[in-house]
């Protein structure tokens, strides 16, 4: 049975874990937090990022890289179309996401929810970053209901547990939700996919998890 190691409150372990439940197969789920120096962990993920999955040929990391894996070898239930090049709209939708918008919030983050501070600066580059990229992503999503079309496909695995993300960062340490300032509905977008049962599960262990390190961070 496959492996996803990794924890509930990460976005990429999240996205992969609602391709999984989607796609129904079976798979069981192993806590790894980041930045381990254990020699296994760093065979499978060698950054020592989350997520990484094991599967009886080895590991793999890359939540992206997993998904097209899953996709390719569990076709019952497919979360991307047949037409190739349909399939790469979908998959150019999830590069956008997690590289032009996900990745270029994240350095917000520090501040947004760990309790730390983003130089001026550095907000700034963000702000810019984000307002261009935003508009470029605009142009390439649907959100008819889905962020790809008319079909829930992995670009929703992207979608849903990041854009939160990103609206929410931008909202905290730089004073406006840019995706809704950019006329993103995010918040009835997520509301759909969040009406979904297995993202519900998704959401249920999120939030557990979230608990579980907020014990674990108070002094005994
Ligand atoms: N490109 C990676 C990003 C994964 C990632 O950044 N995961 C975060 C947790 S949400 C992480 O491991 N952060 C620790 C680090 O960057 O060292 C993927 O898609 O899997």
């Amino acid at each position: 049975m496959l492996t996803l190691c990794g924890f509930s409150v990460s976005n990429y372990y999240n996205k992969v874990k609602l391709a999984l439940l989607e796609k129904n197969i079976p798979f069981q789920e192993e806590l790894v937090m980041t930045g381990s120096r254990d020699e296994t962990v760093l065979g499978a993920t060698p950054l020592a990022k989350v997520p990484f999955i094991r599967t009886e040929q080895g590991s793999l990391c890359e939540s992206q890289v997993i998904n097209d894996y899953l996709e390719a070898a569990y076709p019952a239930v497919p979360l991307l179309p047949a037409d190739p090049f349909a399939a790469a709209k979908v998959r150019e939708l999830c590069t956008f996401i997690d590289l032009h918008l996900e990745l270029v919030a994240r350095e917000l983050y520090p501040q947004a929810f760990f309790g730390g501070t983003v130089g001026e600066a550095t907000q700034e580059r963000v702000r810019k970053q984000l307002v261009k990229n935003i508009a470029a992503f605009k142009r390439l999503a649907n959100f008819a209901p889905y962020v790809a079309g008319e079909t829930f496909t992995l670009a929703d695995c992207a979608a849903w547990v990041s854009l939160p993300l990103v609206a929410m960062a931008s909202k905290k340490v730089l004073g406006e939700d840019l995706l809704a300032a950019a006329g993103v509905d995010w918040k009835a977008y997520a509301a759909l996919i969040g009406a979904r049962p297995h993202a519900q599960k998704v959401d249920a262990d999120r939030k557990a998890d979230g608990a579980r390190m907020a014990a674990a961070a108070k002094p005994a």
